[in-house]
């Protein structure tokens, strides 16, 4: 029998920038590690560059790759998601043996992993998807991992990775999240929330840019005392050091060189699509992925740019307003914000409900806040309303929260009509701002769809004044009957 003792830990398949981090990590931090990679030049690198970091076991066949494994074997694959992930898996699957791991640390889509895991269920094989977040600087000093799978495959692998994984206030940015897809699912919407925060930062800076007309380095020291206070984030921190970058070719700002379209890889996409089939408004995060499509539009932009009429009815805020107008926006920001994540948490509640997940929602508000592009201080106040009340409707019904919106709403509403005034687009501050007002209403235009459903359809209606379903004659006497 092989020499335990001599073999790896675990082993990284994959060795592209996320891969090769994550191997140096676990190195780092005293595992052995087996490496492979399907090209050679890659693994040779990586132990040519990095080899004297710890120990790795570079592996020139994936055969190779497996038998260099201690048991139960733990591979983490670290490919491009979608036919590069499943041809992975089934290659480690044929090579291992009942009871051994299979991770997926890539982007997978949920019903992917899904559909693995009980592939590799089937076969004796453990199958765990995990979500890692934190870009390739995370994967190498300390990213949040999101794993899915057996509860079982846990206990072997969790000290695995919460060793590699952020750490805030001694707490490791790790946990098991649920059965099956559950890890993909969480890291998905975490990413959908991401595309939220980063458009209604945008929507801040597009703001103090054109309705108050400052610069960008100004703009900077604005989010720089911001990252102080509520707003305190990865992402605010960075957009300071974004809007502080000069171009060194033409000593303009690196802002106004940068073409205005964003890229999107797709965890945006998915997180509305499952939002739709689910049934919850993200509205946030939709509008966030649509204001990047429509960013991307470019030839239609410049069809329409100069032809359209604009109607603003207002100029630029004056300097005597101008403080004024920074505080509304920040804390239009701030609503914004609360409001994606209300959504987002939302829909992670009712993707655990539909899969018999049983996600609690204060492990994703423990672990999100290290390592991952989404961390933030906030999130000590979102884990605190659940702990407050495990089942509540909405964060912003946490005293927490509704206490900020009453601080918050004036300005937020100054800021839209603001915007709406000089023909700026907000679309993720307005729409959350529609939503919050359509989630308090006491009364929505609902009533007036049933009533046309039922017109066109017979589809029915209920009453507010007794329970049953009724339907009008609209085309004969127009009575009611009860349906
Ligand atoms: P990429 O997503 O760019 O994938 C490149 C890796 O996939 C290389 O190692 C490549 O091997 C391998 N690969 C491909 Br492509 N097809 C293969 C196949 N048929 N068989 C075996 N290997 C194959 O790498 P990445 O940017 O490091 O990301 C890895 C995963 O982590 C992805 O799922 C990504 O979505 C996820 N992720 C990335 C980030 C990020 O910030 N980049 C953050 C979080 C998660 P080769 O060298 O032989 O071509």
């Amino acid at each position: 029998m092989t020499d335990q003792k001599h073999l790896a830990q675990i082993g990284v398949v994959g060795l592209a920038v996320m891969g090769s981090n994550i191997a140096r990590n676990f190195a780092r931090h005293g595992h052995t590690v087996a490496v492979y990679n399907r090209s050679p030049e890659r693994t040779d690198a990586l132990i040519a560059d990095h080899g004297d970091e710890g120990t790795f076991l570079p592996a020139k066949t994936i055969e190779e790759f497996v038998s260099s494994l201690q048991r139960p074997r733990r591979a983490l694959i670290m490919v491009q998601a979608g036919k590069a992930t499943d041809a992975v898996i089934g290659q480690l699957a044929d090579a291992m043996k009942e009871g051994d791991i299979i991770i997926d640390g890539g982007n997978s889509l949920y019903t992917d992993t899904i559909r693995r895991e009980a592939e590799m269920r089937a076969r004796g094989l453990h199958f765990v998807g995990a979500g890692i977040s934190g870009g390739e600087e995370g994967a190498l000093n300390g990213p949040a991992i999101m794993p899915g799978g057996p509860a079982e495959s846990y206990e072997s692998l969790g000290p695995l990775l919460e060793s590699i994984a952020a750490e805030v206030d001694g707490v490791p940015c790790c946990t098991h999240i649920g059965p099956d897809g559950a890890g993909h699912f969480v890291k998905m919407v975490h990413n959908g929330i991401e595309y939220a925060d980063m458009q209604v930062i945008g929507e801040a800076y597009h703001l103090l840019r054109y309705a108050a007309g400052m610069e960008p380095k100004e703009i900077a020291g604005v989010f720089r005392e911001w990252n102080t206070g509520d707003l305190n984030s990865y992402l605010v921190e960075i957009t300071a050091e974004v809007l502080d970058q000069v171009d060194a070719e033409t000593g303009r700002p690196l802002i106004d060189v940068i073409v205005d379209a964003a890229g999107q890889k797709g965890t945006g996409r998915w997180t509305v699509k499952a939002a739709l089939d689910l049934g919850i408004p993200v509205t946030a995060i939709g509008e966030a992925v649509f204001a990047r499509a429509l960013s991307g539009a470019r030839a239609q932009r410049s069809a329409t740019t100069g032809v359209l009429p604009s109607g603003t009815i207002a100029g630029p805020v004056s300097a005597d307003e101008r403080e004024r107008f920074v505080e509304d926006v920040r804390r239009a920001l701030y609503a914004s914000k609360l409001v994606a994540y209300a959504q987002g948490f939302d829909e992670i509640r009712a993707g655990s409900e539909e899969h018999g997940w049983n996600v609690d929602p204060r492990d994703l508000a423990t672990i999100w806040r290290g390592g991952c592009i989404i961390r933030a201080t906030f999130l000590n106040r979102i884990r605190d309303a659940y702990d407050a009340d495990p089942d509540i409707q909405s964060l912003l019904l946490d005293s927490y929260f509704t206490g900020e919106m009453v601080d918050l709403v004036d300005s937020w509403r100054r800021v839209v009509i603001n915007a709406t005034r000089q023909g700026l687009p907000v679309p993720v501050f307005a729409s959350s701002l529609s939503y919050y007002d359509s989630l308090r209403a006491e009364r929505l235009p609902a009533a007036l769809i049933q009533g046309q459903r039922d017109y066109f359809g017979a589809h029915t209606y209920e009453r507010t004044d007794r329970p049953g379903h009724f339907h009008t004659e609209w085309s004969g006497d127009r009575s009611e009957v009860q349906a």
